[in-house]
């Protein structure tokens, strides 16, 4: 029984990626724990993995023998690598396979290795030997010296890369200076913030929430862990031998997409989101919502007032103009601002009960404006645009904060 299972497959865990406290309790007791958990995400490596397990096997039997695992992260390659790491497991006990079909990606990848891990240190390579293997030993010092992260670098002295054109160096370089720009505490930290070649302690990122997005997983663990010290060894990035790099320009916009997450969800305006309940991101997409709303208001007005249009007279075409534009506000906001509402209510009489609501709190938001507009002008700021200004900002605050609870609010009951 033991045996079979040591050879199944690993489970593919789900839910959020977050690393847990201690190694999972499993079921199957022929692993234990150990000290290092070694993640090698891979997608078509079929030529590469059997090598890679054999070296950086060789390599960790020498420093700590029955002491750690393997384990292979296949997004289900068509060459079938995942088959391949699977019928090594017999000879290499210590290797330990995952075959994803559902998710895909390398940051999560590794996330959901590590999930299944039994190490009190987590770290990851590539699985196109394109990591000197090697490195680990010396990463693994810097761990035993107290490092919560260690990461091999191509940056600071022994470190580099082999034969890259300029336009690739460049590309790297500009990579980090635009990531500097946008996350100076992140990248900052680190001289090779895009390294794919390091181990942390699980201590330091147990219970963050970690995101998938983007293929540089080290700023995640760097942005949402606990890291405090931080180790660093050179490295030269070797050419591959074998396979191809999976690298495409969707990883460039993947990767400033991932800056801007990371930027916008730590850090202090994180913290003071996140300490407060009011809901700033759904707010700025209803004020934009709103202003579109304008637009709409304004070219409604035209087309049915203007006397080279339909010549309407002017209080008939308002209220005209200010329903459709109330109409095209609504469908935005149920689309997109409140749509996780929205998506859970999709039944037609339940959109059109939310439509009626919207409807009701607008008007009253427009009896407020007005009534603000009024006070304001006659009794603080003689100014008409002014006024109207924090006239139109209290009505669009009553308007988001009465719609958030009364129009787009979970009704169902368990
Ligand atoms: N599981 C998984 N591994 C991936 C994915 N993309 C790349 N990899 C692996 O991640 C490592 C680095 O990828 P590679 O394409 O070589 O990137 P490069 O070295 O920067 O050119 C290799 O071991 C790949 O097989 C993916 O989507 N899923
Ligand atoms: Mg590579």
């Amino acid at each position: 029984m033991s045996i079979k299972t040591s050879n199944s497959l690993l489970t593919v865990p789900t839910g959020t990626l977050q690393i847990s406290e201690l190694p999972r309790a499993d079921v199957d007791t022929t692993h234990s724990n150990v000290y290092l958990s070694l993640v090698i995400p891979t997608y078509k490596e079929r030529d590469n993995i059997q090598n890679v397990v054999r070296i950086l096997s060789q390599t960790l039997d020498e420093f700590i023998p029955g002491d750690y695992e393997l384990i292979v992260v296949d997004d289900d390659s068509p060459d079938l690598t995942w088959e391949v790491a699977q019928s090594l497991t017999e000879e290499y006990p210590q290797l330990r396979v995952m075959r994803r079909q559902k998710e895909r990606g390398l940051s999560s990848a590794v996330i959901r290795g590590w999930q299944v891990a039994r190490g009190s240190v987590l770290g990851v390579i590539d699985g196109d030997l394109q990591h000197p293997p090697e490195v680990l030993i010396q990463l693994l010092t810097k761990i035993a010296e107290g490092k919560d992260l260690a990461l091999a670098s191509r940056h600071v002295d022994g470190g580099g890369v082999s034969s890259w054109s300029v336009v690739r160096r460049f590309l790297s370089r500009g990579a980090q200076t635009l990531g500097l720009i946008i996350l100076p505490g992140v990248l900052g930290r680190v001289s090779d913030p895009m390294s794919g070649y390091f181990m942390v302690q699980r201590s330091s990122i147990v219970g963050a929430t970690l995101n998938p997005v983007g293929y540089k997983i080290l700023l995640e663990v760097i942005g949402r862990g606990n890291v405090q010290n931080i180790g660093e060894v050179g490295y030269v990035f070797c050419e591959r031998q074998e396979g191809e790099s999976k690298v495409t320009w969707k990883q460039y916009i993947e990767y400033i997409h991932h800056l801007i997450r990371l930027r916008l969800s730590t850090g202090k305006l994180a913290r003071l989101r996140q300490r407060s309940s009011f809901p700033v991101g759904k707010f700025i997409r209803f004020g934009l919502v709103g202003l579109s709303g304008v637009f709409v208001d304004m070219a409604m007005l035209y087309l049915l007032s203007d006397p080279s249009t339909l010549a309407l007279p002017l209080t008939r075409s308002k209220i005209i103009a200010g329903e459709i534009a109330i109409l095209n506000n609504f469908l935005w906001n149920d689309a997109w601002t409140f749509a996780d509402v929205s998506m859970r209510q999709q039944e037609w009489h339940q959109r059109l009960k939310r439509f009626v609501k919207f409807n009701i709190i607008c008007l009253a938001g427009l009896v407020l404006n007005v009534l603000v507009l009024n006070v304001v002008f006659n009794f603080v700021i003689p100014n008409r645009y002014i006024a109207n200004l924090i006239a139109i900002a209290v009505a669009t605050i009553w308007n988001f904060w009465v719609n958030l609870k009364l129009s787009w609010r979970v009704t169902d009951v368990q």
